[in-house]
């Protein structure tokens, strides 16, 4: 592991480097402890370069064994070799020559997880972002683009797959049981999209025709005895493979398209070229091991990994500071292509409530950054929310601003004029500058700045004169290291409801605004009229959520139960019953600090068995509008001073109030859900069994909970019933017998099979209460778990620390005692883990006093612990600044 140099990386610092690199031929004599890397690059002097400067190349923990060039071995005199950089002092003046550089690495010690390293007996690589750097020497910076040729031997018995980017070349035997692969791909890519697998998997085999007619052949990898899990995820790649033909014009560019799902992964999946590597829990799915939601994220991931082909590696980022360019980009296509293949409505919602929960945390505390960063210590600390999910945000106005003609017409322009070019987030504006004729420099902040801009909305009627006006005033708050911000463009989609449930169709009065149903806000405040509005309307804002901001607006209980109900804006009518749910919810905290029962209106329990059993909506939808804020959503609403026991408490009562307002009517809609015929992953059955599922949460803390979730869970017939009725249970009925049976019954059904274990794990995890710690705490004992396996980890630890308000902060300070402990036991071996792991405690100034002097603390403990890495303490030292 390296540790901190404290260095930081700054995009104004950024400088083309002086020597290319156009082909890269590697040699791969594989070995677990000792794999020789023989690696021949040309390097060429980059046009306009003087003299011949040192060629500096990364390194990261390496043995050189060799250094030759142009044939004849290095004198000692030329070079300066380290572990983590080699020199050539003083390169030969030609424009051009070759260099060969033999390494020597250890794969069976790399537990964290970047290079080449072993999973499972296979030998795979995760180069993203500077892993390449622990294989060979090298200019690891994107904006080097190499065409790679790749051999690969290892023992035929130990591996008798040999895969990498590309196409496949020759291959054939060697003496002693050794054998031999040629890779070979023709697209020039940076070293992060670098791959390699080698081992014995099982193969699941089918081909696509592309528009133009040329025959892909596609893999799926997997263990041995796993090929039916990976029908879905094939079938996945398939419709992604047609939808971005048909949807971006893009059509994909090798012979194969190979995909391998490995157990030890740090993150979800990589884009490789041609060779996607996968954690395996995005690939295998049945309906006996997999939920609905592992369903979707698997066409979601593969999806995302596909899109990369064309956004990431046809064009790629100039530095890593561009990284949302390929991210954010990737983001909102993935998410485009899940809106088409199930319901748009449910979609955007789960993606608006992903981005609350995940994003603005980030951006409202001491993490923000920039979707665009400017600095970074650790750049593996920047794959984040704000830089994916707000980055897709960004990209979604641009459509929005644009409307999705021109839209099409600039991401056209853009893959016509950066193809093979590692490009900029100016390089992106620009194309949309240029086919819709606008300026786009004050829009560009949403890229630059960092904050959640706050817009405040007042509305006056005046009848009389057939006026409406809408007062709106924006904000974006300070955040680290950017005091004073400035305005923002904030394209804001609204709509008057009329009181038949219609829009009305106002007239704009000055005109100056407002363009196809949103506000264009650029000032700090903006005055709109409208003429032609008889009635006073209830105002439907930020329709489709078409701007990722806070928004106050004033208006009635009765005006947001009305848009429940009315709004056609699917998202907005979604949105007016979350906010009375919030709203709600945060009266109820208030209520409980003071010690006393809060109330509900009874209109507002109505409302959820209105929307329940509304037949015209998807139940999908009615799901997600009965699954109330989460624990920490309602934490950030109420922004200080929190005591976490107390929103619990809060929450409970009104999941409580809500069940026993409509026992009937839930339990009869419960019954009818029960699904008949065969499994099915598609949006409408799933959809029908979270509704169902959802039902059963609320039923499960009436007095016939525990039976009613009893019976679920042992008469479930797939894994999305199984877990919902053991979380009820678990959450709901920790220590009755019928939940010691289901846990003791659900761990021998699956404990050969770690990947349902984490559902046990997770589980049990998020148990609200006191006693959690200590059960995290036991669990980590458990056969099943492995303190070196990072989906284990967040499955049991992460699970714990995000998503269990009242455990991880228990007021003893237990909780971060936990967390501290095993941060650093992670951190030993893994430290892109550790370091997402500590992001846990990223909110912990907005906690009452008593927890935030622990958290404090156990902050404090992290940071004074002996070599750290740079990925740990770059967290640690930014959450605490
Ligand atoms: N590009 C990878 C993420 C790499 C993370 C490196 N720390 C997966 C993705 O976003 O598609
Ligand atoms: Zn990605």
């Amino acid at each position: 592991m390296r540790t901190d140099t404290g260095q930081v990386f700054r995009l104004e610092d950024y400088r083309p480097s002086d020597y290319l690199i156009p082909s890269t031929a590697l040699s791969f004599k594989l070995s677990r402890e000792k794999t020789i890397v023989v690696a021949e690059l040309t390097i060429e002097r980059r046009d306009g370069v003087a003299g011949n400067p040192p060629l500096v190349l990364d390194g990261d923990g390496l043995t050189l064994r060799r250094v030759e060039i142009d044939g004849k071995p290095l004198d000692a005199s030329a070079y300066r070799a380290t572990p983590d950089e080699l020199a050539i002092t003083a390169p030969p003046k030609a424009d051009r020559f070759r260099l060969l550089i033999e390494t020597e690495i250890d794969p069976s010690r790399n537990q964290a997880l970047m290079g080449l390293y072993r999973s499972n007996g296979v030998y795979c690589t995760q180069c993203e972002a500077e892993g390449f750097r622990r294989i060979t020497y090298f200019l690891d910076r994107p904006d080097i683009l190499s065409v790679y040729t790749v051999r690969i031997e290892a023992q035929r018995d130990e591996a008798p797959l040999l895969l990498s980017n590309g196409n496949p070349g020759e291959r054939g035997d060697l003496a002693d049981g050794w054998h031999y692969a040629v890779w070979h791909d023709p697209f020039p890519k940076p070293s992060y999209l670098f791959a390699l697998v080698a081992g014995d998997l099982g193969r699941v085999g089918d081909s696509f025709v592309t528009a133009s007619g040329r025959t892909v052949e596609l893999g799926i990898y997997v263990e041995h005895g796993k090929e039916r899990l990976a029908a879905y995820a094939m079938d996945a790649l398939k419709r992604s493979m047609s939808w971005d033909e048909e949807v971006f014009g893009r059509e994909y560019d090798l012979d194969v398209f190979n995909i391998v799902a490995v157990s030890d992964f740090n993150m979800g999946a990589m884009e490789n070229k041609g060779l996607n590597i996968f954690n395996d829990k995005y690939v295998l799915a049945d309906e006996e091991t997999a939920t609905d939601t592992d369903f979707a994220n698997i066409e979601a991931i593969i999806a995302h990994e596909y899109f990369h082909n064309w956004t990431g590696n046809r064009i790629t980022c100039r530095d890593w500071f561009q990284l949302c360019l390929k991210e954010g980009l990737t983001v909102f296509r993935d998410h485009e292509f899940s809106a088409d293949q199930r319901s748009r409505a449910v979609k955007r919602i789960a993606e608006v409530r992903t981005l609350r929960a995940h994003q603005f945390p980030e951006d409202q505390g001491p993490l923000a950054h920039p979707v665009r960063p400017r600095r970074y210590r650790e750049i593996n600390n920047f794959y984040t929310a704000t830089v994916y999910e707000k980055g897709s945000e960004v990209v979604r106005m641009i459509r929005t601003i644009l409307g999705a003609d021109t839209f099409r017409r600039g991401m056209d322009l853009y893959f016509e004029r950066h193809d093979g070019e590692a490009a900029t987030i100016e390089d992106f504006v620009k194309v949309f500058e240029e086919v819709s004729g606008r300026d786009l420099s004050q829009f560009a902040l949403w890229y630059h700045q960092a904050g959640t801009p706050n817009v405040t909305v007042s509305g006056s009627h005046n009848a009389s004169a057939g006026e409406f006006t809408l007062e709106i005033e924006q904000s974006v708050p300070p955040t680290p290291s950017e005091s004073r911000k400035r305005l923002m463009h904030i394209p804001l989609a609204f709509g008057l409801v009329g009181p038949d449930g219609k829009d009305i169709d106002y007239s704009e009065v000055d005109g100056a605004s407002v363009e196809d149903g949103v506000i264009h806000l650029r000032k700090r405040r903006h005055v709109v009229r409208f003429s032609g509005v008889t009635e006073r309307p209830a105002v439907s804002l930020n329709r489709g959520f078409s701007a990722p901001i806070t928004l106050a607006i004033e208006q009635s209980a009765g005006d947001r139960a009305f848009l429940a109900r009315h709004d056609s804006d699917a998202f907005s009518r979604w949105q007016a019953f979350n906010t009375l749910l919030t709203e709600t919810l945060t009266a109820a905290f208030r209520s409980m600090l003071g010690g006393r029962k809060p109330e509900f209106a009874t209109d507002l329990l109505h409302l959820a068995g209105t929307i329940a059993a509304d037949e015209t909506l998807e139940p999908a939808y009615r799901a997600l509008a009965l699954s109330l804020p989460g624990e920490a959503d309602i934490a950030r609403e109420i922004g200080t001073n929190i005591d976490p026991d107390a929103v619990h408490a809060g929450r409970e009562a009104l999941i409580a109030a809500i069940a026993g307002a409509n026992r009937e009517l839930f339990t009869e809609l419960y019954g009818n859900l029960q699904a008949s015929g065969p499994f099915s992953p598609d949006a409408a059955n799933a959809g029908r069994r979270t509704l169902r599922n959802m039902l059963l949460d609320y039923l499960s803390v009436l007095p016939e909970g525990v039976t009613l979730a009893a019976g679920h869970f042992a008469t479930a017939t797939n894994m999305t019933d199984r877990a919902a009725g053991l979380t009820a249970l678990v959450h709901r009925h920790r220590t009755s017998p019928e939940t010691v049976e289901a846990l003791a019954a659900f761990e021998a059904r699956y404990r050969s099979d770690v990947l349902v274990m984490d559902k046990w794990f997770q589980i049990q995890a998020s148990t609200p209460g006191p006693d959690a710690v200590e059960v995290v705490r036991a669990l980590m004992d458990h056969p099943s778990f492995s303190i070196g396996n990072p989906n284990r980890v967040r499955s049991l630890v992460g699970t714990f620390a995000s998503a269990n308000q009242t455990g991880f902060h228990r007021a003893d300070g237990a909780g971060y005692r936990l967390f501290v402990e095993t941060v650093l036991q992670v951190e030993k071996r893994n430290p892109q883990v550790s370091a997402r792991l500590a992001t846990a405690l990223r909110s912990w100034r907005s906690l009452e006093p008593v927890r935030q002097a622990k958290a404090r603390e156990a902050l404090l403990e992290i940071r004074s612990a002996h070599g750290l890495s740079a990925d740990l303490r770059d967290i640690v030292e930014r959450t605490l600044a």
